[in-house]
This record gives structure tokens, sequence and C-alpha cells, in this order.
């Protein structure tokens, strides 16, 4: 299987990071093709915990070379301080490879994303505030600075000034801040220049090659399906595809050279930021999921939004992607529940939906109906096979793969590296 994808299959943080680097071993390179750092991937090594933003989960194993596909926006200051910190805790990233057309998330994105939430008061999306939306919308506006440019200083700075002209005028006219100089942003820029110079590549070339001779390649998505820009839950949703079809826009791979794409996808739900959530549990059970889930955000710390799992979201999410596989990740953290809910299909104003919404207000008016199925009370945490599940947990696994349009390949019953059980 040369070339897998892997997605998020709800709104995020379903263990994308895990997942990436458990199958690291068996790859030769990972791609990073959505996103930039507004992700957060968590991965536990043994007593060591790393949070990735920027950087493809395989820079942990050994052997593989992590890309930074085109696809991607680059805050090349946060991506300096993620290689010192791996450097500091002994990893070596001298193998990464960014693409020379990936796009640099210029100082000013992150303050245009600020204070462009704060204009939107009670619409605001929630955002990060890492500069993702205005570094991809400089890329469509054709106002923006990919990562080659750095190399060639006149290209830069004539960039630069055609980026500023209307921005300056926004940020001090409208938004009352001062004007930025073109100086400032060129000279930050190249300062960084010596050092990507042996990173930035043609890595569309490479990864065509790789695959051509066999080599496994593994794209990461980031962020996830109901948050991709198309087909998520516009417009609280991200700027990039997160989806399957975004692995090869944002990598420069044909999708004849994909072979799997597997969806990762929670035993409950989470979201981060606003926007329709029809499971969302403000309850006590909400909290017990927060608490024994550990959900909190792993780039700003926020509180997660949770609820019970969605067939509809994941059935969505199976057909949006072509999805060959799920990964179902923290089925331990229901462990304890007497009974566990799992929403089927929505009711919209007396309706019935088995398909998600696509009217927005429809979908912000979708009531969850509910199947209840019986929960346990072993800790699942050491069983390695589906066996050693007890038989209300592979009931409810076999439920939640008959509604939810997949397989499901493998199980996640911990956050450490050999906490999962694969089926398939
Ligand atoms: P942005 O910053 O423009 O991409 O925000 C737009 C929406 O996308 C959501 N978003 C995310 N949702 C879940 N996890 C993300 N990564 C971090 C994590 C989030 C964190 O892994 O925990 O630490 O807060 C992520 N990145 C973007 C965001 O919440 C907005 O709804
Ligand atoms: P990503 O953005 O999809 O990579 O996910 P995050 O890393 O933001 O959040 C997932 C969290 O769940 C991380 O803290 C992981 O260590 C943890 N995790 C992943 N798989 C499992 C699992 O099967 N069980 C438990 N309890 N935690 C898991
Ligand atoms: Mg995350």
């Amino acid at each position: 299987m040369p070339g897998v994808v892997i997605v998020g299959a709800q709104w995020g943080d379903e263990g994308k990071g895990k997942a990436t680097d458990v199958l690291g071993s068996r790859v030769d390179y990972v791609v990073k093709f959505n996103g930039g750092n507004n992700a957060g991937h968590t991965v536990v090594i043994g007593d060591q915990k790393f949070a990735l933003h920027l950087l493809p989960s395989g820079i942990l194993t050994p052997g593989v070379i992590p890309v930074i596909g085109n696809g991607v926006v680059v805050d090349i200051s946060v991506l300096m301080g993620e290689l010192d910190e791996l450097i500091a805790r002994g990893v070596d990233p001298s193998k990464l490879l960014i693409s020379n057309a990936a796009h640099v998330i210029a100082p000013y994105a992150r303050t245009l994303d600020q204070v462009t939430e704060r204009f939107l008061g009670s619409r605001k999306i929630g955002t990060t505030g890492r500069g993702i939306g205005p570094a991809y919308a400089d890329k469509i506006n054709r106002l923006g600075i990919r990562m080659g440019d750095l190399f060639d200083e006149a290209v830069l700075r004539d960039k630069i000034e055609g980026a500023l002209a209307m921005k300056n005028h926004l940020l001090v006219k409208v938004y009352n801040r001062r004007a930025i100089t073109v100086d400032e942003v060129a000279d930050e820029l190249l300062s960084y220049r010596e050092r990507l110079a042996p990173m930035v590549a043609d890595t569309s070339l490479l990864l065509n090659q790789a695959l051509d001779a066999g080599k496994n390649v593994l794209f990461e998505g980031g962020q996830a399906t109901m948050l991709d820009v198309d087909h998520g839950t516009y417009p609280f949703v991200t700027s990039s595809n997160a989806t399957a079809g975004g692995a090869c826009t944002g990598s420069g791979v044909g999708p004849t050279k994909i072979d799997a794409v597997i969806g990762i996808v929670k035993a409950y739900t989470t979201r981060v930021g606003e926007g329709p959530f029809p499971t969302e549990l403000l309850d006590k059970f909400g909290e017990r999921l927060r608490d024994i889930g550990h959900e909190f955000g792993t780039t700003t710390g926020r509180p997660r939004r949770c609820g019970w799992y969605d067939a509809v979201v994941a059935r969505y999410a199976s057909r949006i992607n072509g999805l060959t596989d799920f990964v179902l990740t923290k089925l331990d953290v229901l462990t304890g529940l007497d009974e566990i809910p799992v929403c089927v299909a929505y009711d919209v104003n007396g309706v019935r939906f088995d398909e998600l919404p696509q009217d927005q207000a429809d979908f912000a008016a979708a009531v969850p109906i509910y199947e209840t199925f019986p929960g346990w009370t072993e800790d699942i945490s050491k069983a390695r096979s589906f066996e050693e599940l007890p038989q209300t947990a592979q009931d409810y696994v076999i439920a939640l793969e008959e509604i939810s349009g997949c397989r499901m390949s493998a199980i996640g019953v911990g956050p450490a590296r050999d906490e999962i059980l694969v089926r398939h």
C-alpha cells in the first residue's frame, strides 16, 4: 500500500497524530498536506509526550522523511521553535523537507486573524488566532509569499510590497493599528534563509519519484472533515481542504497514487471553536468526557466541547473521503458508563435526516435521534486483540461499524504508542 491518506472524520483531535506515529514504522515519508500551526497532535512515546503543530508526526520516527507539502501554510518562527525543541529533546529533525510552493504565514497574518475575530463579534469563528485564514486568503488572492520566494530577495521584497499595500490601508484606516514596513517583514523572513535552504525542495517531484520506486508515503491530514473549507460546517471551518482530496492538491501527487484512505474517528465527538454540534453535551456527561478524555486544545489549551458519537457525521466522512478504513480511538474513555447513546439520524423540525443536512440552518436545528447501547466497566487499556474486549464493548464497536459506512480496522484503548488493537 504505497500511498495512504489519514484524515480526521469529525471536528479534529481524533488522534491522527498517534495513528500516524503508529503507522510511522512502516512508512518512508510522512507528508503534511494542509493547515499550519493551528494543528495540535499529541504523541506519547514511553514517558515522553510530544505536542506537534507544524511538523508532521513522522518526525518522531527515525528513518522517516517528514515533508511539509505545498498545501501547508508555514509560520517560520514557529517552525524554528519546534525544530529547536525537538533537537533539545534528542530528536533529529534534519531530514525535514519543505515544499518550495508552501505559503508563508507572514507576521501580519496573525494580527489580521485576531483583529478579524474581534470585529466579527458574536459571529466569530473561534479560530486558533495563528493567522491561518489570512494566509490562505492571500494565497487565493494571489498575494501570498511562498517558501521558494525567500531565496530571491528582489522577488520577495516585491511580493511583500504588493501584499502590504492594501493591508496597511486596512490596518491603519480601519483597524487603527500601525503600518507594517516592507523592511521589517523582509528582514525577518530573510533571517531564516540560511537554515531553511537545505530543507526547501520540489517535494512533489520527490514524492512522485518515491512512490514510483515503491516507497510507502503517508499523507497526514490536519484538522478534519467537518472543518474542511468546502465540505465542513461552513463558515465555522478552517481555511484549507482537510479531506482526502486535499492530500493530492496539497502535495502534488495524483489520486491514482493513493491506495487507502483512513478516517480517524473518536468513540465520542469533540469540537473546538464556534459552530453547530448536534450531539454536544452541556451536562455532567460532557464534563466527564472532557475530564477523562483530557479534552483540552493541544495548541491553545481551550476546553473542547464534548458529545456522543454521531454516526451521521461518520457516514458523511466515509463518503466525502472515500474511506477504506476507520481507526476508532479513545474507546477506553467510555469505560464505566452504564449506557452509551449513539446518534443515528437527526430530527430537523419534524423531518428525519439520515444524511448530513446541507442547509446551514437545518444543521443548526438538527436534534439527534439516539440509539442506546449497554456500557462496560472493565479496564480495556490492556486489551491487544478485539476478542479481549468485554462483549458489550465489542458490540458497541460492531454497532458503530454497521451504522458508520466503513469497517473499523484498529481501535485505540489508550494514548500510548502500543495502546491500540488491530483487527484487519
Ligand atoms: P483556524 O485557526 O482558522 O484554523 O480556526 C478555524 C476553525 O478550525 C478549528 N481548528 C481546530 N479544531 C480542533 N483542533 C485543532 N487544533 C488544535 C488541537 C486546537 C487548539 O489539536 O487541539 O489547540 O485549540 C484546530 N485547529 C483549527 C478552530 O477551532 C476553528 O473552529
Ligand atoms: P489529533 O489532532 O487528531 O492528532 O489529536 P490530538 O493529539 O489533538 O488529540 C488526541 C488526544 O488523544 C491526544 O492527547 C492523544 O495522546 C490522545 N489519544 C489518542 N488515541 C487515544 C486513545 O485511544 N485513548 C486515549 N485515552 N487517548 C488517546
Ligand atoms: Mg489536535
